[in-house]
């Protein structure tokens, strides 16, 4: 069945247009003014409104083991509240278990995910190193279809990996045409803060952010950014947080290097101050890593939004219950870190950043969208409201109002860290290949809906550091031609 999207604005990344779209068969088939409704045609007005690629948050954890519990949204109920908020896409991180292979990982998450509602692709941790993860790293690549490894340079004594262990990940992503994701953290730094915190009687939430200030941050991302630049590789940074890691990113750029950064909506908006709250529950639901920082580093990120040094706006959406939050009352280090986001991620981004002027609408699909398709090989399957794309589209009514709060959220938490904010500008039907998936309230996805969306490798590009160049090109991997 076709639908026909009539009487809109769409917009791209690099332009919008008054234009109607025609949809068949889960894709687009037509963007043009006017266009004829074919026989039959479901017809959808979006007049005075929107029409812009569904979001894709590259970040999030559903029903993730993690710091002791499960975060509780699981692949429904994330990528409902996804779907709710206009993002059509989640990419989620399988971690293997220690001792367990990157394949029964990749198994044990395909399994979770077989309820997601909405598509879905993956990325995978790189936690040590050995031979076999080595070989491993080639079938995810090759067989799995997964181009992004993520490392952990804190948790230690968990997830954390050493330089030599990056050093040999990195070499190997070249090596693969894999991109390499890195939380940047020191975390020997951040595990010696800690108990110097506890040791000094801070243990409730506060004692979180004062052991991971923004140096911490910085050292890590410039110390991955060298790292990859002699592995030869291009680096993703997740969650940016501060001006120490975007300030090394714009260098990298600068120098030639390939290094995307990725702040998150709660950093644009919350500040550090939200960790003072003198309601444990409140300030607990605010933990996660790396924490909220103050507003001159809130504003070198929207600079770096604006300037296109930073691409991408994510969420980490990672939830714990308040029951599960106060694990670590009595001692900081024990709060499972993680807060969602993922619905509110679109009407924040854009009342925060297109209703003030600091983004256009184009820049605000190019961060919520576009960038990261392309940076994850997807595009223009993903990101674009252009004929052959899915038809993963969201209607967005500019001057509908909406006030956040946790008891209308679709996310199974008890709190929502932007509760009481208000925000002009929320979609209004919400697309998955085709099908409405939500419209206004009205929840039509069903579990099993969602797809899985594998990512082929990238050609191998000429980053490397000169001490590589002729030395140990990576092997060529080509390129499939994604375009229809
Ligand atoms: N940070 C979080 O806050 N939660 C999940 C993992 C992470 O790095
Ligand atoms: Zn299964
Ligand atoms: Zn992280
Ligand atoms: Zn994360």
């Amino acid at each position: 069945m076709s639908t026909l999207i009539r009487g809109g604005t769409v917009v791209n990344h690099d332009l919008s247009q008054r234009a109607d779209v025609l949809i068949d068969g889960g894709r687009i088939v037509a963007v043009g003014e006017k266009l004829e409704a074919p026989a039959g045609a479901e017809i959808v007005d979006a007049g005075g409104c929107y029409v812009m690629p569904g979001g894709i948050d590259p970040h999030t954890h559903m029903e993730l083991m993690f710091m002791g519990k499960v975060s509780a949204d699981d692949f429904e109920w994330g990528t409902k509240a996804g779907l709710s908020g206009g993002t059509t896409m989640i990419v989620d991180f399988c971690i293997p278990a220690p001792g367990e292979s990157m394949l029964a990982a990749y198994q044990a998450w395909r399994h979770k995910a077989e309820k997601a509602c909405a598509d879905y692709s993956f990325h995978m941790a790189v936690t040590q190193w050995s031979p076999q993860i080595h070989d491993e790293m080639e079938t995810v690549v090759k067989t799995y279809g997964i181009n992004t490894f993520k490392h952990f340079m804190a948790y230690k004594g968990a997830l954390m990996v050493n330089d030599d262990e990056l050093y040999n990940s990195f070499r190997r992503c070249a090596q693969l045409g894999a991109l390499p994701l890195v939380h940047a953290e020191n975390g020997d730094v951040v595990a010696r803060m800690q108990a110097d915190l506890l040791a000094r009687g801070v243990t409730g939430p506060e004692g979180h952010s004062y052991s991971r200030p923004p140096e911490v941050e910085g050292e890590a991302a410039n110390r991955a950014i060298m790292i990859a630049d002699m592995a030869g590789c291009p680096l993703y940074i997740v969650h940016v947080s501060c001006e120490q890691t975007h300030d090394a990113i714009r260098r990298a750029k600068q120098a030639g290097q390939r290094v995307f950064g990725e702040p998150l909506v709660q950093y644009l908006v919350l500040d550090d101050s939200e960790y003072q709250n003198k309601d444990w529950d409140y300030a607990a639901g605010r933990v996660m890593s790396p924490p909220f920082r103050n507003k001159k580093h809130q504003d070198s990120l929207w600079a770096g939004l604006q300037s296109g040094t930073l691409s991408v706006v994510a969420t980490d959406h990672c939830s714990f219950t308040i029951e599960q939050k106060r694990n670590g009352v009595g001692d900081f280090t024990k709060i499972p870190n993680g807060t969602g986001g993922l619905e509110d991620r679109l009407p924040v981004l854009w009342n925060a950043g297109v209703n003030t002027g600091r983004l256009t609408k184009e820049e605000f699909v190019a961060a919520t969208s576009t960038n990261i398709a392309r940076i994850l090989n997807m595009y223009p399957k993903k990101g674009a409201v252009r004929v052959g794309s899915d038809a993963d589209l969201v209607i967005w009514d500019p001057k509908a109002t909406k006030t956040i709060t946790a008891k209308k959220q679709v996310s199974r938490i008890e709190y929502n860290v932007f509760e009481g904010y208000t925000c002009t500008g929320v979609p209004r039907t919400v697309f998955s290949r085709g099908r409405i998936a939500w419209h206004e309230g009205d929840m039509r996805a069903k579990p099993g809906d969602g797809e899985f969306v594998r990512r082929e490798p990238n050609a191998p590009v000429n980053v490397a550091n000169a001490i590589w160049k002729g030395l140990t090109q990576p092997k060529p991997v080509a390129r499939p031609d994604i375009v229809p």
